[in-house]
């Protein structure tokens, strides 16, 4: 039975990546900052698999290590990472960003991926094998205006999974990158601070992606057989052709 850690596993592609996961017999690790909501999600996968839930906020580098190390023994050979937690804080010009936005994308969707990605390669380096799927968006292959700091910290999750990619392959370790474009979860909620109206107008006059949609393809790349790595996928709705292309009704 393969083990795997998600972050930000309490709502969004997270938590139906953990839905997946658990269909496919997985024992899952979950992470967030959430613990209700990580209670919430153990209890609905029931008996059918191991849960173990771990607490903290992905940019705080001594929770996140302390949170590792105190893994027991049986959950510390992890194969599978899924560096999902992240967010967008505004969508507006660079010039009238407000630097706390700033921090807080930079600070969860890069330093925390990498905090937790050092705290998990090595036991993947010692074993010689393991699988590290980093969520990137459309929004790091394209920048669109006023994305400027989320799109640069996802440009950052796309040149660090391709460095991992490259560090990583002496040791057999896999790296998939996976840049979903419109995906209705809580996303546009974050970034727009609550408001509902706006969050729910990014989605209106066309389908969007669900958050199953997503998770059901990060199950499909790491289902892959031992030679067979998924190195990049840009995942749209159909209606949508580019960060700002999108076909509404
Ligand atoms: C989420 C997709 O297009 O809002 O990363 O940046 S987008």
């Amino acid at each position: 039975m393969k083990i795997a850690l998600i972050t930000g596993a309490s709502s969004g592609i997270g938590k139906a990546t953990a839905e997946a996961f658990a269909a496919l017999g997985m024992n899952l690790i979950l992470c967030g900052r959430r613990l209700d909501r990580l209670h919430d999600l153990q209890q609905a996968l029931g008996e059918q698999i191991n849960t173990t839930l771990l607490c903290f906020d992905v940019g705080d580098r001594e929770a996140v290590n302390s949170a590792i190390a105190s893994l027991p023994q049986e959950w510390q050979a992890i194969d599978i990472l899924v560096n999902n937690a992240g967010n967008a804080h505004g969508l507006g010009p660079v010039q009238d960003g407000d630097p706390d936005d700033w921090d807080a994308m930079m600070t969860s969707n890069v330093q925390g991926l990498l905090y937790v990605s050092k705290a998990i390669m090595p036991g993947m380096i010692a074993r010689q094998r393991g699988h590290i799927v980093n969520l990137s968006s459309v929004a790091g292959k394209q920048t669109y205006p006023n994305g400027n700091v989320y799109c640069a910290s996802k440009a950052a999750v796309e040149a660090l999974s391709e460095g991992m990619r490259l560090d990583l392959n002496p040791f057999g370790i896999k790296v998939t990158n996976i840049a979903p474009g419109a995906v209705e979860t809580e996303f546009s909620l974050v970034r727009f601070k609550g408001d509902d109206r706006r969050a729910r107008s990014v989605y209106q006059g066309f389908t969007p992606l669900t958050a199953h949609d997503v998770a059901d393809v990060i199950a499909f790349a790491v289902t892959r057989p031992a030679h067979v790595m998924i190195a990049d996928l840009l995942i749209f709705p159909t209606a949508q052709a580019s960060a700002m292309v999108l076909k509404r009704e």
